[in-house]
C-alpha cells in the first residue's frame, strides 16, 4: 500500500478513495482533509467520473473521528476554522454529480460517522460501531452531524445520539436508517465489486440525473421538484444514451453506454 493519506484507486471512472492512516484507526487530522479536499478537487473536474466509494484502510476501522490529539490544545478559533475545512471537504463529497457511496469496514465514530452522513448512501460491515461521542470529549459534533444525522434518521433518534454519545452496532444503524445494509467483511468487498459492475454498466446521464433529481428536489416543495423531475426527464432524451438505451431493449442486447 502507498503512503498516501488519501489512496484512489479508479475503475473506468469509478472511483474508491481510501482513508489510509491505520494507526490512528483513519482519524481525521488536518492533512487527511487536506489531502481528501485535494483529491475531491480534481474529481469535480472529471466528466467520466461514475461513482465515488469511500472507505477506510484495514479491518477495523472506517473513521475513528476527527483527531483528538489534534484538537485537544485549539482555541474557539482555531476549532472554527478546522471545522470549516472539515465542512468544506464534506460538503464537496456530498454534491460529487454522481453516487458517492461509504463503505463502512469499522468503527464510524464523530467526524467519522459525520463523513458517511454526507454520503449518498452507507453499507456496513457487521463489525461497524456507530456513534456521535462528541459530549464525552466536552463537545458537540462539527463536521455536520448536528444538521445530517436527523435528517437521515430522524431528531429524536439524533437527539438520543448525540446527548448520550452511546455507540450503536451495525444492526442498529440499519434499524435507524443510518446505512443500507450490514455484510461480512467479506461480502462488503464483494458489494463494492458488485456496484461498480452495476453502475458502471448503467447510462452515466441518467445516473448523475438521478441524483441532481433527488438532491436538487428534497430541498424544494413537491410540485416544484416534480417539474424539475420532468425537466431532467425531457432533457434524458436529449442526448445518445437514451436512444441507445432504449435501442438496445428493443434489438434485444446490451447497451453499450
Ligand atoms: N483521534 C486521534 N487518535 C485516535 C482516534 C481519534 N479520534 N481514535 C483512535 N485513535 C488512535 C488511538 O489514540 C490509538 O493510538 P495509539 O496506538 O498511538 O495509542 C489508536 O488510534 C488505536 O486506538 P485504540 O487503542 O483506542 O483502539 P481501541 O480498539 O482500544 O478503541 C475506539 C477503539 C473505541 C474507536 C477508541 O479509539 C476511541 O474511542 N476513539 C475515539 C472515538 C471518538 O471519540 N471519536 C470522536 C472524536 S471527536 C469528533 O470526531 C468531532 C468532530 C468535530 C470536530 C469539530 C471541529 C473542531
Amino acid at each position: 500500500m502507498s503512503e498516501s493519506l488519501i489512496e484512489v484507486q479508479d475503475n473506468e471512472g469509478i472511483v474508491r478513495l481510501t482513508i489510509n492512516r491505520p494507526k490512528a484507526l483513519n482519524a481525521l487530522n488536518s492533512a487527511v482533509i487536506d489531502a481528501l479536499e485535494q483529491v475531491l478537487v480534481e474529481l469535480e473536474t472529471r466528466a467520466d467520473l461514475r461513482a465515488v466509494l469511500i472507505t477506510g484502510a484495514g479491518e477495523k476501522s472506517f473513521v475513528a473521528g476527527a483527531d483528538i490529539a489534534e484538537m485537544r490544545d485549539k482555541t474557539p478559533q482555531q476549532a472554527r476554522d478546522f471545522a470549516a475545512q472539515a465542512l468544506r471537504t464534506i460538503k464537496r463529497l456530498e454534491t460529487l454529480p454522481v453516487p458517492v457511496v461509504a463503505l463502512v469496514n469499522g468503527f464510524c465514530l464523530g467526524g467519522g460517522c459525520e463523513l458517511a452522513l454526507a454520503c449518498d448512501w452507507a453499507v456496513a460491515s457487521d463489525n461497524a460501531v456507530f456513534g456521535q461521542p462528541e459530549v464525552l470529549l466536552g463537545v458537540i459534533p462539527g463536521f455536520g452531524g448536528t444538521q445530517r444525522l436527523p435528517r437521515r434518521v430522524g431528531p429524536a433518534m439524533a437527539l438520543d445520539l448525540c446527548t448520550t454519545g452511546r455507540k450503536i452496532d451495525a444492526q442498529e444503524a440499519l434499524r435507524i436508517g443510518l446505512v443500507n445494509q450490514v455484510l461480512s467483511q467479506d461480502a462488503l468487498e464483494e458489494y463494492a465489486q458488485t456496484l461498480t459492475k452495476q453502475l458502471g454498466g448503467n447510462g452515466p446521464g441518467a445516473v448523475r440525473s438521478a441524483k441532481q433529481a433527488i438532491h436538487d428536489g428534497m430541498d424544494q416543495d413537491l410540485d416544484s421538484a416534480l417539474a424539475l423531475e420532468t425537466s431532467l426527464f425531457a432533457l434524458s432524451f436529449a442526448g445518445e444514451e437514451q436512444r441507445e438505451g432504449m435501442s438496445a431493449f428493443v434489438e434485444k442486447r446490451k447497451p453499450e453506454f
